[in-house]
Protein backbone atom coordinates (compact mmCIF):
# COMPACT_ATOMS: atom_id res chain seq x y z
CA UNK A 1 0.00 0.00 0.00
CA UNK A 2 0.98 3.60 -0.56
CA UNK A 3 1.70 6.14 2.03
CA UNK A 4 -0.66 8.47 2.19
CA UNK A 5 -2.50 11.16 4.42
CA UNK A 6 -5.49 9.62 5.34
CA UNK A 7 -7.67 12.48 6.65
CA UNK A 8 -8.60 15.94 6.20
CA UNK A 9 -9.80 17.66 2.99
CA UNK A 10 -8.52 17.44 -0.48
CA UNK A 11 -6.81 21.00 -0.71
CA UNK A 12 -6.16 21.50 -4.44
CA UNK A 13 -5.05 24.90 -3.82
CA UNK A 14 -2.55 23.96 -1.40
CA UNK A 15 0.58 26.29 -1.55
CA UNK A 16 3.07 24.67 -3.21
CA UNK A 17 6.92 24.42 -5.37
CA UNK A 18 8.61 21.66 -6.77
CA UNK A 19 11.53 20.61 -5.32
CA UNK A 20 14.64 23.70 -6.43
CA UNK A 21 16.39 20.88 -9.23
CA UNK A 22 20.27 21.85 -7.07
CA UNK A 23 18.08 20.76 -3.86
CA UNK A 24 18.32 16.91 -2.39
CA UNK A 25 16.78 17.83 1.17
CA UNK A 26 13.63 15.87 1.87
CA UNK A 27 11.62 19.18 2.84
CA UNK A 28 12.95 22.71 0.88
CA UNK A 29 12.10 26.20 1.50
CA UNK A 30 10.08 28.42 -0.70
CA UNK A 31 11.41 30.35 -3.08
CA UNK A 32 9.40 33.38 -1.75
CA UNK A 33 10.12 33.14 1.95
CA UNK A 34 10.02 34.99 3.72
CA UNK A 35 6.03 34.50 2.90
CA UNK A 36 4.86 36.94 5.73
CA UNK A 37 7.50 40.12 6.49
CA UNK A 38 7.49 41.36 9.65
CA UNK A 39 5.73 44.52 8.75
CA UNK A 40 2.55 42.46 6.63
CA UNK A 41 0.86 44.82 9.17
CA UNK A 42 1.89 48.52 10.11
CA UNK A 43 1.47 47.87 13.67
CA UNK A 44 3.52 44.88 13.83
CA UNK A 45 6.88 44.57 14.98
CA UNK A 46 6.69 40.71 13.51
CA UNK A 47 4.43 37.86 12.61
CA UNK A 48 5.67 34.76 13.50
CA UNK A 49 5.04 31.53 15.11
CA UNK A 50 1.71 31.38 13.75
CA UNK A 51 -1.37 28.89 12.57
CA UNK A 52 -2.97 28.33 8.88
CA UNK A 53 -5.85 26.11 7.82
CA UNK A 54 -8.10 25.82 5.03
CA UNK A 55 -11.38 27.99 5.23
CA UNK A 56 -14.19 28.44 2.80
CA UNK A 57 -11.68 27.81 -0.53
CA UNK A 58 -8.90 29.67 1.13
CA UNK A 59 -7.09 29.95 4.06
CA UNK A 60 -7.35 31.68 7.50
CA UNK A 61 -5.23 31.53 10.46
CA UNK A 62 -4.34 33.16 14.07
CA UNK A 63 -1.09 34.87 13.70
CA UNK A 64 1.39 35.58 16.04
CA UNK A 65 1.94 39.26 15.83
CA UNK A 66 4.18 41.50 18.44
CA UNK A 67 3.19 44.79 17.85
CA UNK A 68 5.74 47.84 18.21
CA UNK A 69 5.28 48.19 21.91
CA UNK A 70 6.52 43.87 21.97
CA UNK A 71 3.74 43.03 22.93
CA UNK A 72 2.56 39.54 22.27
CA UNK A 73 -1.01 39.63 20.42
CA UNK A 74 -3.18 37.08 18.39
CA UNK A 75 -4.45 38.39 15.44
CA UNK A 76 -6.48 36.66 12.53
CA UNK A 77 -5.18 37.02 9.33
CA UNK A 78 -6.71 35.27 5.66
CA UNK A 79 -5.11 34.53 2.13
CA UNK A 80 -6.57 33.26 -0.93
CA UNK A 81 -3.35 31.14 -2.40
CA UNK A 82 -1.71 30.55 1.01
CA UNK A 83 1.69 32.80 0.25
CA UNK A 84 -0.25 36.18 0.38
CA UNK A 85 -2.08 37.22 3.69
CA UNK A 86 -4.16 40.19 4.87
CA UNK A 87 -2.94 40.54 8.40
CA UNK A 88 -5.36 42.49 10.92
CA UNK A 89 -4.10 45.62 12.40
CA UNK A 90 -6.04 44.94 15.77
CA UNK A 91 -5.93 42.50 18.25
CA UNK A 92 -7.96 38.95 18.29
CA UNK A 93 -10.92 38.94 21.02
CA UNK A 94 -12.07 36.39 22.64
CA UNK A 95 -15.55 36.13 23.97
CA UNK A 96 -15.49 34.55 27.76
CA UNK A 97 -18.52 33.45 30.04
CA UNK A 98 -16.19 32.66 32.73
CA UNK A 99 -14.91 36.11 34.07
CA UNK A 100 -11.85 34.24 36.10
CA UNK A 101 -9.98 33.79 33.40
CA UNK A 102 -11.81 36.23 31.09
CA UNK A 103 -9.00 38.79 31.25
CA UNK A 104 -6.47 38.14 28.20
CA UNK A 105 -3.38 39.54 29.10
CA UNK A 106 -1.05 38.40 25.88
CA UNK A 107 -0.68 35.21 24.10
CA UNK A 108 2.17 33.74 21.62
CA UNK A 109 2.44 30.49 19.37
CA UNK A 110 -1.03 29.79 18.65
CA UNK A 111 -2.34 26.70 16.80
CA UNK A 112 -5.15 26.38 15.12
CA UNK A 113 -6.98 22.90 14.68
CA UNK A 114 -9.93 21.98 12.90
CA UNK A 115 -12.09 19.57 14.69
CA UNK A 116 -16.32 18.06 14.95
CA UNK A 117 -17.02 21.42 12.29
CA UNK A 118 -14.85 24.12 14.67
CA UNK A 119 -11.54 26.02 14.41
CA UNK A 120 -9.92 25.22 17.90
CA UNK A 121 -7.13 27.72 18.81
CA UNK A 122 -4.82 26.82 21.69
CA UNK A 123 -2.12 29.21 22.45
CA UNK A 124 0.82 30.25 25.05
CA UNK A 125 -2.12 31.66 27.60
CA UNK A 126 -0.76 33.94 30.69
CA UNK A 127 -2.89 33.11 33.33
CA UNK A 128 -0.49 33.96 36.59
CA UNK A 129 2.03 32.55 34.12
CA UNK A 130 2.22 30.88 30.77
CA UNK A 131 0.35 28.17 30.18
CA UNK A 132 -2.20 26.44 27.49
CA UNK A 133 -5.44 28.30 26.40
CA UNK A 134 -8.25 27.29 24.32
CA UNK A 135 -10.56 28.59 22.44
CA UNK A 136 -12.91 27.85 19.46
CA UNK A 137 -14.03 30.13 16.49
CA UNK A 138 -16.51 28.87 13.50
CA UNK A 139 -15.87 31.84 11.26
CA UNK A 140 -12.54 33.67 12.31
CA UNK A 141 -14.90 36.05 13.00
CA UNK A 142 -16.56 35.49 16.97
CA UNK A 143 -13.43 33.84 19.09
CA UNK A 144 -15.10 31.72 22.18
CA UNK A 145 -12.05 31.42 25.07
CA UNK A 146 -12.73 28.18 27.14
CA UNK A 147 -11.24 27.00 30.60
CA UNK A 148 -7.17 26.91 30.60
CA UNK A 149 -6.04 23.28 29.86
CA UNK A 150 -3.61 22.95 32.55
CA UNK A 151 -1.95 24.55 35.11
CA UNK A 152 1.20 27.20 34.93
CA UNK A 153 3.95 26.71 33.23
CA UNK A 154 3.28 25.00 30.42
CA UNK A 155 3.64 25.59 26.54
CA UNK A 156 3.20 24.55 22.72
CA UNK A 157 -0.27 23.02 23.68
CA UNK A 158 -1.62 21.14 20.78
CA UNK A 159 -4.81 19.46 19.83
CA UNK A 160 -5.01 16.15 17.79
CA UNK A 161 -7.74 17.02 14.79
CA UNK A 162 -9.66 13.88 16.35
CA UNK A 163 -10.68 11.97 19.00
CA UNK A 164 -8.72 8.70 19.60
CA UNK A 165 -10.14 5.93 21.55
CA UNK A 166 -13.27 8.50 22.40
CA UNK A 167 -11.47 11.03 24.00
CA UNK A 168 -9.97 14.47 22.61
CA UNK A 169 -5.71 14.24 22.88
CA UNK A 170 -3.26 17.77 23.76
CA UNK A 171 0.23 17.42 23.41
CA UNK A 172 2.14 19.86 25.41
CA UNK A 173 5.65 20.67 27.10
CA UNK A 174 5.45 21.27 31.05
CA UNK A 175 7.97 24.05 31.46
CA UNK A 176 9.06 27.00 33.88
CA UNK A 177 8.54 30.76 34.16
CA UNK A 178 11.45 31.92 32.00
CA UNK A 179 13.46 30.88 28.52
CA UNK A 180 13.31 27.00 29.70
CA UNK A 181 16.11 24.49 29.50
CA UNK A 182 14.35 21.58 29.32
CA UNK A 183 11.46 20.42 28.41
CA UNK A 184 9.69 16.50 27.44
CA UNK A 185 6.62 16.60 24.58
CA UNK A 186 3.56 14.57 27.18
CA UNK A 187 -0.04 13.54 25.70
CA UNK A 188 -3.16 14.29 27.46
CA UNK A 189 -6.66 12.73 27.54
CA UNK A 190 -10.21 14.52 28.06
CA UNK A 191 -13.49 14.07 27.34
CA UNK A 192 -14.89 17.12 27.17
CA UNK A 193 -12.29 19.76 26.57
CA UNK A 194 -12.04 20.90 30.04
CA UNK A 195 -10.77 18.37 32.29
CA UNK A 196 -7.80 16.73 31.20
CA UNK A 197 -5.23 13.70 32.43
CA UNK A 198 -4.28 9.98 31.97
CA UNK A 199 -1.17 11.67 30.99
CA UNK A 200 1.50 10.19 28.82
CA UNK A 201 5.41 11.18 27.99
CA UNK A 202 5.85 11.11 24.26
CA UNK A 203 8.95 11.87 24.22
CA UNK A 204 12.47 13.97 25.53
CA UNK A 205 15.72 15.74 24.62
CA UNK A 206 18.06 13.56 22.70
CA UNK A 207 20.21 13.39 26.04
CA UNK A 208 20.91 9.35 26.07
CA UNK A 209 24.09 9.01 23.93
CA UNK A 210 26.07 12.14 25.64
CA UNK A 211 26.68 13.58 22.09
CA UNK A 212 25.81 17.32 21.24
CA UNK A 213 22.82 17.31 18.55
CA UNK A 214 20.49 19.13 17.43
CA UNK A 215 17.25 18.28 19.83
CA UNK A 216 19.51 17.88 23.17
CA UNK A 217 17.94 20.34 25.14
CA UNK A 218 14.12 20.45 24.65
CA UNK A 219 11.76 19.64 21.90
CA UNK A 220 8.05 20.93 22.16
CA UNK A 221 5.22 19.72 19.03
CA UNK A 222 4.63 22.05 15.87
CA UNK A 223 1.84 21.81 13.66
CA UNK A 224 -1.39 19.66 14.49
CA UNK A 225 -0.26 15.60 14.05
CA UNK A 226 -1.47 14.77 10.27
CA UNK A 227 -2.59 11.32 9.91
CA UNK A 228 -1.36 8.79 7.65
CA UNK A 229 -1.56 5.24 6.59
CA UNK A 230 1.76 4.95 8.56
CA UNK A 231 0.90 6.75 11.78
CA UNK A 232 0.44 10.56 13.15
CA UNK A 233 3.06 12.63 10.96
CA UNK A 234 4.51 15.11 13.96
CA UNK A 235 6.55 17.84 13.37
CA UNK A 236 8.20 18.99 16.19
CA UNK A 237 11.35 21.33 16.78
CA UNK A 238 14.01 20.84 18.50
CA UNK A 239 16.80 22.90 20.92
CA UNK A 240 20.62 23.33 20.92
CA UNK A 241 22.10 25.38 23.45
CA UNK A 242 25.31 26.87 21.88
CA UNK A 243 27.61 29.61 23.65
CA UNK A 244 24.86 32.41 21.80
CA UNK A 245 22.28 30.73 23.01
CA UNK A 246 19.51 28.47 21.75
CA UNK A 247 19.22 27.03 18.28
CA UNK A 248 15.43 26.43 17.09
CA UNK A 249 15.12 23.22 13.98
CA UNK A 250 12.99 21.07 12.71
CA UNK A 251 12.83 17.29 13.07
CA UNK A 252 9.64 15.00 12.08
CA UNK A 253 8.28 11.84 14.31
CA UNK A 254 5.50 8.95 13.36
CA UNK A 255 3.42 8.42 16.50
CA UNK A 256 1.00 5.52 16.98
CA UNK A 257 -2.10 6.02 15.56
CA UNK A 258 -4.19 4.49 18.45
CA UNK A 259 -1.80 4.84 21.12
CA UNK A 260 0.30 8.22 20.02
CA UNK A 261 2.61 8.31 23.26
CA UNK A 262 4.51 5.54 21.33
CA UNK A 263 7.32 7.00 18.92
CA UNK A 264 7.53 4.38 16.25
CA UNK A 265 10.48 6.59 14.19
CA UNK A 266 12.20 9.98 15.02
CA UNK A 267 14.67 11.82 12.77
CA UNK A 268 17.75 11.35 14.43
CA UNK A 269 19.19 14.57 11.89
CA UNK A 270 16.56 17.60 11.37
CA UNK A 271 14.71 18.35 8.32
CA UNK A 272 15.62 22.27 8.32
CA UNK A 273 17.94 23.92 10.61
CA UNK A 274 18.35 27.72 10.56
CA UNK A 275 20.44 28.41 7.29
CA UNK A 276 19.21 31.53 5.52
CA UNK A 277 19.57 35.06 6.65
CA UNK A 278 15.70 35.14 7.73
CA UNK A 279 16.28 31.86 9.89
CA UNK A 280 19.82 33.38 11.07
CA UNK A 281 19.21 37.00 11.66
CA UNK A 282 16.46 38.63 13.71
CA UNK A 283 14.73 39.70 17.04
CA UNK A 284 16.41 35.65 17.95
CA UNK A 285 18.85 34.42 15.63
CA UNK A 286 18.94 30.89 14.65
CA UNK A 287 15.01 30.29 15.30
CA UNK A 288 12.99 28.16 12.90
CA UNK A 289 9.78 27.11 14.96
CA UNK A 290 7.16 24.91 12.74
CA UNK A 291 3.37 25.99 13.99
CA UNK A 292 0.91 25.01 11.49
CA UNK A 293 1.09 22.49 8.18
CA UNK A 294 -1.19 22.13 5.30
CA UNK A 295 -1.42 18.64 3.68
CA UNK A 296 -3.24 17.45 0.31
CA UNK A 297 -4.51 13.93 0.81
CA UNK A 298 -4.90 13.66 -3.35
CA UNK A 299 -0.90 14.15 -3.91
CA UNK A 300 0.57 14.15 -0.28
CA UNK A 301 1.31 17.59 -0.59
CA UNK A 302 2.40 18.82 2.41
CA UNK A 303 3.26 22.71 3.23
CA UNK A 304 4.79 23.77 6.79
CA UNK A 305 4.45 27.47 8.16
CA UNK A 306 7.22 28.20 10.71
CA UNK A 307 8.44 31.64 12.06
CA UNK A 308 12.25 32.19 10.85
CA UNK A 309 14.02 34.47 13.63
CA UNK A 310 11.09 35.55 16.31
CA UNK A 311 10.69 38.01 13.27
CA UNK A 312 8.61 36.63 10.14
CA UNK A 313 7.33 33.56 8.96
CA UNK A 314 7.91 31.30 6.26
CA UNK A 315 6.90 28.37 4.05
CA UNK A 316 8.26 24.58 3.49
CA UNK A 317 7.40 21.76 1.07
CA UNK A 318 7.46 18.03 1.33
CA UNK A 319 6.04 15.02 -0.16
CA UNK A 320 4.35 12.78 2.90
CA UNK A 321 5.70 9.38 0.78
CA UNK A 322 9.13 10.70 0.33
CA UNK A 323 9.33 11.99 3.80
CA UNK A 324 8.00 9.03 5.77
CA UNK A 325 10.12 6.93 3.95
CA UNK A 326 13.01 9.43 4.87
CA UNK A 327 11.53 9.27 8.78
CA UNK A 328 11.65 6.02 8.86
CA UNK A 329 15.24 5.34 7.34
CA UNK A 330 17.39 8.28 9.67
CA UNK A 331 15.35 7.19 13.16
CA UNK A 332 16.24 6.87 16.19
CA UNK A 333 13.37 6.82 18.14
C1 LIG B 1 10.26 30.03 22.95
C2 LIG B 1 8.99 30.78 22.59
C3 LIG B 1 8.89 30.94 21.11
C4 LIG B 1 10.16 31.50 20.52
C5 LIG B 1 11.35 30.73 21.00
C6 LIG B 1 12.66 31.29 20.51
O1 LIG B 1 10.43 29.96 24.34
O2 LIG B 1 9.02 32.05 23.20
O3 LIG B 1 7.85 31.83 20.83
O4 LIG B 1 10.10 31.42 19.11
O5 LIG B 1 11.35 30.69 22.40
O6 LIG B 1 12.86 32.60 20.98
Amino acid sequence: MPIRIVSGENLPNVPWEPRPADCRDVVWRSQRNPVIPRHASPTADSIYNSAVVPFRGGFAGVFRCDDRARNMTLRVGKSQNGFDFQIDDHRLEFECAIPEIAQFLEGYDPRVVPLDGRYYVIWCNNYHGYTIGLGWTEDFERFVQLENVFLPFNRNGVLFPRKVGGEYLMLSRPSDAGHTPFGDIFVSHSPDLVYWGKHRHVMGPKRESGLVNWQMTKVGAGPYPIETSEGWLLFYHGVLTTCNGFTYSMGAALLDLEKPWVVRYRTRPYLLSPDTLYEGVGNTQNVLFPCAALADPATGRIAVYYGAADTSTALAFCQVDELIDYVRANSDV
